[in-house]
């Protein structure tokens, strides 16, 4: 073995430890411990942020048509339409036109699971912390079916009623931070998925096409996934397959 692969092998080992400091020596401060349920995300976050190497892809869309299809549906039904529904089945059709996608590392990380079942979790804010109900076959769902299910589970979640068989078995994970605010984030991934899906806040803005300024409502789109699975062009195809259902929402 060569000093430079023993050197990375012993590098982990040789980091400094975390610092431990006793903040009361600078000022007030107050202990408040974590929720069981905000541990148990965090060793799993941990896990899957140190274990899955991340690559996180950006890309932005047009919404404008989403928004007006939006608003027509949800008066005519009555109901309230956000545009996470539109981008549960957007991702659908691209976990379908996409295999790699809809996949899983098997446990001796050398064969690859392809599914062929369309199920996505929506991370949903929680007073206790972060979960993600898990909405099934959403390729043969409709917008407001997906938006009804998904109000259901996210009302569940956030009153502790929504048991584990509905957090369990999604290919694929969406996190959607639009109704608070942001330009692009970096999700971590929720193993064993391959790749999430990060939604920032719609914004106007100005631009040229075709020589005009025009403006329109832009939506940003950020995609991480496992870069020992994906390559950079799939993810990029990906993220412009997605942003292409969303541009054209007539038949989603
Ligand atoms: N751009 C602009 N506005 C958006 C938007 C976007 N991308 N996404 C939603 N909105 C708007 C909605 O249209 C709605 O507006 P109106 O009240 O005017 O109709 C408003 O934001 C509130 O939406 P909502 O939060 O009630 O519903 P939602 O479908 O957008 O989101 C859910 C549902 C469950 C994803 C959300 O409630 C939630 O919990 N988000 C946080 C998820 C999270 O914490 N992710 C981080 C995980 S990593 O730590």
């Amino acid at each position: 073995m060569t000093s430079e692969v023993q050197a990375s092998l012993v590098w982990p080992a040789n980091l400094p430890p975390m610092p431990s400091v006793d903040f009361g020596k600078f000022g007030m401060v107050e202990s408040v411990a974590l929720s069981r349920q905000q541990k148990l995300v965090s060793s799993f976050l941990s896990r899957n942020w140190a274990q899955i190497p991340h690559v996180t892809h950006h890309d932005e869309v047009d919404i404008d048509l989403l928004e007006l299809n939006r608003k027509q549906m949800g008066e005519k039904l009555g109901i309230k339409l956000t545009p996470v529904p539109y981008l549960i089945k957007a991702v659908a059709r691209a976990l379908a036109a996409f295999p790699r996608f809809n996949a899983s590392l098997a446990d001796d990380g050398e064969t690859l699971i392809l599914k062929q079942y369309f199920h996505i979790g929506v991370a949903v804010e929680t007073g206790q912390g972060l979960l993600v109900p898990v909405l099934r076959d959403c390729d043969k769902k409709s917008i407001p079916e997906l938006s009804a299910e998904l109000n259901d589970k996210a009302s569940r979640a956030r009153g502790r009623g929504l048991p584990m068989s509905e957090m369990s078995g999604g290919c694929f994970s969406i996190s959607s931070l639009g109704s608070i605010g942001g330009t692009g984030f970096t999700p971590i991934i929720n193993a064993p998925e391959l790749a999430i899906l990060g939604v920032s806040r719609a914004t106007e803005k100005l631009m040229l096409r075709d020589g005009k300024l025009v403006a329109a409502s832009m939506l940003p789109l950020s995609l991480s996934y496992d870069h020992r699975v994906i390559n950079g062009a799939d993810a990029a195809r990906f993220l412009r397959f997605i942003a292409e259902q969303l541009a054209e929402p007539g038949d989603l």
